[in-house]
C-alpha cells in the first residue's frame, strides 16, 4: 500500500527537500500551501528540486483550523510533518503576535486536526535548537533546560511541550526534532549563511561591494536540510514517538563560515565585510554546540555533509543562478 504523508511548510527549505526524499522512497505527497496573490512563486524550491508536478499542494493556513480539518479528513495521511511556522528570529521581535499565533498556537491547530481527524497518523514537530537560548550546558541534548531569548524561541517552546503534552495525554505518536541550524541553497536569503553566500556570489560578479551583518562572534552548529529531513523521517519510523536533538557536534562563528565563503570564491572577507548594529538584536544565543548521540545510537542517524561542503555548494548554487538570472 502506498504510504502518504502530509506536510506543512512543503514551499521552505525542509519541506522542498522532505517532499523529495519521500517521493523517493515511494510515498505520495501533500503539502499545505498558503493563498497568495502571486500565484507560480511560491513552489520555487520545489520546482528546483525537481519535484513540483510530483507533489499535491491543498490551501489552508496553519492559522485556520477549519482548513487543517478539512485537509487532514481529506488526506487520510499516515504522517504528518509540522514544519510551516513564522521561522525566522530576528522577525520575531517585529511580528510577536504573528510568530504566537503560527508558531505556537498553529501547532495547537495541527495537532487538534490530528487528534480529530486522523489519531493514528504519526506526527513530526519542528522544533529546534532557539529553545535552549541562554546556555546552560556546553553541550545541548534532549536533558538541557530551555532558556528561550526571542519571541521566536518562546513560540516554539510552546509548540515543543504541547506535543509532548498530546502524546502524553491522547496517545498520539507525537515526535519532537530539537534540529540545530540546517541550511542549503535552498535556504531563506534572510538567513545568515545563504545572505553571505549571496552576496558572495554578488560580489564574484560585480554586481555589488560590500556585505552588511550584525553580531558575527555568534556560534552556531550548522549542518546540511538533506540530512536533516532524513533524521525526521527516520524518527517516524519509531515504534515509540519522542525527542531527539539533531545536531553535527561542531560550532563555528558566523565570522569563520563567512570566512569560507570568500575564499571559496576568491574574495577577501575583510574587503567586504560592514558591521551595522541594525541587524544585531534585542537578545542574542550566543552559542550553539548540540549533543546528538541519542538521535545517533537510537535512529542510526548520521550527517553526512560537512561545514566547508555545504558552504561551497550554497556559493556555487548562487553564482550559478545569478549568471543565469542576472536580474534575480
Ligand atoms: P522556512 O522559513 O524555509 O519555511 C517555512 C514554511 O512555513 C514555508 O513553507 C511557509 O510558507 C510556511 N508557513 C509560514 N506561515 C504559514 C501559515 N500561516 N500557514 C501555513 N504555512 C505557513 O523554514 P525551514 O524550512 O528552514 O524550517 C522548517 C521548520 O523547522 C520551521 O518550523 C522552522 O522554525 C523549524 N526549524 C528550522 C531550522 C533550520 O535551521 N532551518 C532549525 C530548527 C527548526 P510560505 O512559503 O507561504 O511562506
Ligand atoms: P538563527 O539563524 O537565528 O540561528 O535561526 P540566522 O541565520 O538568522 O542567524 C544565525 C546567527 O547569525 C547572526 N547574524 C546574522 N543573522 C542574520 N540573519 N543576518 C545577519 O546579517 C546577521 N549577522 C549576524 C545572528 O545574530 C545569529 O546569531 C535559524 C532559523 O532557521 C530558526 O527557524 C531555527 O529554529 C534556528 O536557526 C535553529
Amino acid at each position: 500500500m502506498t504510504r502518504r504523508a502530509l506536510l506543512t511548510g512543503i514551499t521552505g527549505q525542509d519541506g522542498a527537500y522532505l517532499a523529495q526524499l519521500l517521493l523517493s522512497k515511494g510515498y505520495e505527497v501533500c503539502g499545505v500551501i498558503r493563498r497568495s496573490s502571486h500565484r507560480g512563486v511560491e513552489d520555487h524550491r520545489l520546482r528546483w528540486l525537481g519535484v513540483a508536478d510530483k507533489v499535491r499542494l491543498i490551501d489552508g493556513d496553519l492559522a485556520d483550523l477549519s482548513s487543517l480539518l478539512r485537509i487532514v479528513q481529506e488526506v487520510e495521511p499516515q504522517e504528518i510533518y509540522n514544519l510551516a511556522a513564522q521561522s525566522f528570529v530576528a522577525s520575531s521581535w517585529r511580528q510577536p503576535i504573528l510568530t504566537a499565533n503560527i508558531t505556537a498556537v498553529g501547532v495547537a491547530n495541527m495537532l487538534e486536526a490530528t487528534r480529530i481527524a486522523a489519531p493514528q497518523a504519526r506526527f513530526y514537530q519542528a522544533s529546534s535548537s532557539e529553545m535552549f537560548g541562554l546556555i546552560q550546558e556546553p553541550m545541548q541534548s534532549e536533558k538541557t533546560p530551555f532558556y528561550p531569548r526571542s519571541p521566536y524561541a518562546v513560540a516554539k517552546l510552546y509548540g515543543h511541550w504541547i506535543t509532548v503534552n498530546y502524546r502524553e495525554s491522547f496517545g498520539l505518536h507525537a515526535s519532537s526534532g530539537i534540529l540545530f541550524n540546517h541550511e542549503s541553497p535552498l535556504r531563506g536569503v534572510e538567513f545568515v549563511t545563504r545572505k553571505v553566500s549571496d552576496a558572495v556570489a554578488r560580489i564574484k560578479l560585480g554586481k555589488a561591494k560590500e556585505l552588511r551583518l550584525g553580531n558575527i562572534d555568534a556560534k552556531r552548529d550548522w549542518g546540511h536540510a538533506r540530512d536533516y529531513v532524513r533524521a525526521m523521517w527516520m524518527m517516524l519510523q519509531q515504534e515509540t514517538p519522542d525527542d531527539y536533538v539533531v545536531a553535527t557536534g561542531r560550532t563555528t562563528t558566523v565570522r569563520d563560515m563567512c570566512r569560507i565563503a570568500f575564499a571559496h570564491a576568491g574574495l577577501d572577507m575583510e574587503a567586504h565585510v560592514v558591521i551595522d548594529p541594525a541587524f544585531y538584536r534585542p537578545a542574542e544565543v550566543d552559542i550553539l554546540l548540540g549533543d546528538a548521540s541519542k538521535a545517533r545510537a537510537a535512529l542510526g542517524w548520521e550527517p553526512q555533509t560537512g561545514l566547508e561542503e555545504m558552504i561551497r555548494e550554497m556559493v556555487d548554487a548562487d553564482i550559478e543562478r545569478l549568471s543565469r538570472a542576472p536580474e534575480s
